[in-house]
This record gives structure tokens, C-alpha cells and sequence, in this order.
């Protein structure tokens, strides 16, 4: 055993499930810079330069210091040239150039507000662009180019772009939990996604569903969202029985052959909520309807999948995509949402909770809370 040294304690680690990642990092200039660009390139279709950026920058949010030279990064992995120069002209300007040209840029605010749109890609974003759309209210005077979703998704573009609260997300648990202990009691709802990472917001609200005797799942999920159609909570669904989960990173197409899927629904739920402070809407009635619409993710997973589930659903996304490349090139498994799969011993690792994924994959457990990658 040798004395750690300053260099030890430094060295950050090349897979992002190696690494702690806090929520609060001190390097927000810097990531905000290169995700900026991460964006921009993915809004070209580049996926290799995009990741290379995100990378660069999931990696800044888990050193402990604040970079103040760029003699700071040789101890850290994967940051490219491209990279590299970005981090510099910020520390060395306050701003870099190319940031900046690209946050200027039209194409670039025109289609992250067209994105911004639920059932919106970047294919579709990219198209509207090219055909000359350029705001909101184009896309509304065109309504025939937008799919059912969309529309409902233009209808609620406001609700549907101001954060979710930890009390929302909370709120929408509770009236899931009572559809669903209306068919199969003992059945647990749980909060995944980014407020199981210690978010206090969110952009949706993502929850999984299971119950501990194997296949009393099945079937759950359409009579839940029926339920909850039926007394007005659903703007919007669209359920899926074992479909493709669109996933957008090449690792995961290959893993994808072998599994199941679960039965999943997009939706938008419609939040009612009665304010604390009397007469905004109607005086004097002691209190004021609120509704607001809201994004949910539901997701029904048999309770033999559930652990990981539970670690697929909570990314977040650098992390879960690290989390396949390392099971996949550092330990020859094969990770998703469903199953580990050792590819050479040709056997299933069956794991009753995250820790025990993690132990499999022989990686130090790392807490939700530290998953912010
Ligand atoms: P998101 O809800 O997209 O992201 P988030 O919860 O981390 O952040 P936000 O607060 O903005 O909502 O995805 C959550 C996790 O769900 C993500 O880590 C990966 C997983 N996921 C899938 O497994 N399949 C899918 O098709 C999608 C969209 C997400
Ligand atoms: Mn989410
Ligand atoms: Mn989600
Ligand atoms: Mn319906």
C-alpha cells in the first residue's frame, strides 16, 4: 500500500459510473459552454462530436475544484482538442467565441424552441427549419404539419416547459398509487429520474411500477391509464407493449436484440391543484383552481427486472450510457434496463437491488444522489 498522493487524489476516473457526480458542480461556465456546442452538434446530426462534448463535460462536473488553467485538465480523461480550446477561450476571455456564435445563431434558438415541443426530435426540428418555419406561431399558422401528439404538445407549450416541482412530481405519485391499488394491491409506485438524482425540478416526471410477486404486473398498465382517463387526469397517452426504447446511443442497439421490453406510457398528465391564497380566480371562493400540465413517464416492470429498471430509469443519461460501455468493454456484459448478461459465460446476473448490479460489475456503488454525470 502506498501514501496517496496529491496526484492520486486527483486523477478522475475515464467512466462516468466510476466517478461521483454531485448535482451542485463547480464548473458551471465551463459545462454550460461545452453542452452548448454538445447541442448544436447533435442539432447537425454529428451524434460522435456531440458525445465528445457531453463527455467533456460530464467530466468537469465531477472534479472537485474549479478548473482556473488549462494545465488543470492533463489530469483529466476525455477531453478532446476541440474541447480543450473552448475551456481556454472561456478561462482566458470569460467567453468563447464559437459559444457564442452558436448561441446567437438562428438555426440553433430556432430549433431548441421547436425541440422544446413534445413529440418534437431533431429530425423534425431540423426539417420545419429547412422548410423556412421559424417560431411558435409559424407552426401554428401550419397545424397540419404536426402529428397528434405535437399538437397536443403545442396546445400545452407553456406548462409543458416550466419546471416540474419535487411537490408536482409528489402529487402525481399520490394519484398513481391510488389507480393502481384500485387493480393490484401491493403494488409500489416510485420516483425515478431526475428527482431520485436530488433534483429539486424536473422537466418530466418519471415513474416505474412493480409488484413483488412475478407476473401480477401484467396486464396493469393500460387498466391504470383507463382509470385515469377516465377521470380527466390524461391530456395525452401513448402506450407502448413491448416496444423499442428510443435511446439514441449505438451501444444500446446492440444489447437491444436479446430483450423484453416493458409496457411503458408517455403521457401528459392534467394536474389540478387548489391555491393556498384565496380569490386569484374567483373572489371570495376561498381558493383558486390551478391546472397544469404535466409530463409522465410510466413504466410497468416485472419484479424480478425491477433493480434494473430502477437503475436504467434513474439515469442520468452520461451516466446510464458509461454504465453499458463499461459493462460492455471493462467486463464483457452486456447492461439494460432488464437484464445483465455476461456475454463469455453465457449467463444471466440476477441482482435483487442496485447494489448488487453494481457489485457484479465489480464498480463501487455510487448513490443516485452522485449519478448527476
Ligand atoms: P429523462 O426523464 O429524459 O431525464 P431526467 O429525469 O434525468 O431529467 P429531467 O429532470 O429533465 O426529466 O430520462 C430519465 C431516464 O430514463 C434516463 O436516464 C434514461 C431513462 N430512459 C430510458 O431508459 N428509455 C427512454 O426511452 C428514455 C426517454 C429514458
Ligand atoms: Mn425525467
Ligand atoms: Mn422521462
Ligand atoms: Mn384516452
Amino acid at each position: 500500500v502506498h501514501a496517496e498522493t496529491l496526484e492520486d487524489r486527483c486523477q478522475v476516473a475515464a467512466y462516468a459510473c466510476q466517478r461521483r457526480t454531485p448535482l451542485a458542480h463547480k464548473n458551471q461556465l465551463l459545462t454550460e459552454a461545452l453542452e452548448t456546442v454538445a447541442e448544436e452538434a447533435l442539432f447537425r446530426g454529428s451524434e460522435g462530436r456531440g458525445l465528445a462534448f457531453s463527455r467533456a463535460a460530464s467530466v468537469l462536473k465531477s472534479f472537485p475544484w474549479t478548473v482556473r488553467s488549462v494545465k488543470d485538465l492533463s489530469s483529466l480523461p476525455g477531453i478532446g482538442e476541440h474541447s480543450r480550446k473552448i475551456i481556454q477561450e472561456v478561462l482566458e476571455d470569460g467567453a468563447s467565441a464559437e459559444v457564442e456564435n452558436v448561441r446567437q445563431s438562428e438555426r440553433y434558438q430556432t430549433m431548441k424552441n421547436f425541440k422544446k415541443i413534445f413529440g418534437v426530435g431533431v429530425k423534425t426540428a431540423g426539417r420545419w427549419y429547412q422548410e423556412g418555419l421559424r417560431t411558435i406561431s409559424d407552426l401554428q399558422a401550419h397545424h397540419a404539419k404536426l402529428n397528434s401528439a405535437q399538437q397536443v404538445g403545442l396546445l400545452h407549450y407553456r406548462d409543458l416547459n416550466s419546471p416540474v416541482k419535487r411537490s408536482e412530481a409528489e402529487a402525481i405519485v399520490q394519484v398513481v398509487q391510488k389507480a393502481v391499488d384500485q387493480f393490484l394491491p401491493g403494488a409500489s409506485v416510485i420516483l425515478t429520474g431526475g428527482f431520485r438524482r436530488g433534483k429539486q425540478t424536473g422537466h418530466d416526471v418519471d415513474l416505474l411500477i412493480t409488484h413483488p410477486t412475478e407476473g401480477q404486473e401484467m396486464g396493469l398498465l393500460s387498466k391504470v391509464v383507463s382509470w385515469l382517463d377516465s377521470q380527466g387526469f390524461m391530456l395525452y397517452h401513448s402506450t407502448h407493449r413491448n416496444s423499442f426504447q428510443p435511446l439514441e446511443d449505438e451501444e444500446l442497439s446492440v444489447s437491444a436484440t436479446t430483450m423484453d421490453r416493458f409496457d411503458r406510457c408517455f403521457s401528459i398528465f392534467c394536474l389540478s391543484s387548489m391555491t393556498e391564497e384565496p380569490g386569484c380566480e374567483l373572489k371570495g371562493s376561498g381558493g383558486a383552481h390551478h391546472r397544469k400540465a404535466v409530463r409522465v413517464d410510466l413504466v410497468v416492470t416485472p419484479y424480478s427486472q425491477f433493480s434494473f429498471a430502477l437503475l436504467g430509469w434513474t439515469g442520468s443519461k452520461n451516466f446510464e450510457r458509461d454504465l453499458r460501455r463499461f459493462s460492455k468493454y471493462e467486463k464483457k456484459m452486456v447492461l439494460n434496463s432488464h437484464t445483465l448478461y455476461h456475454t463469455e459465460k453465457k449467463i444471466f446476473l440476477s441482482a435483487a437491488s442496485e447494489e448488487e448490479i453494481f457489485q457484479h460489475l465489480g464498480l463501487d456503488f455510487i448513490s443516485p444522489e452522485q449519478r448527476n454525470a
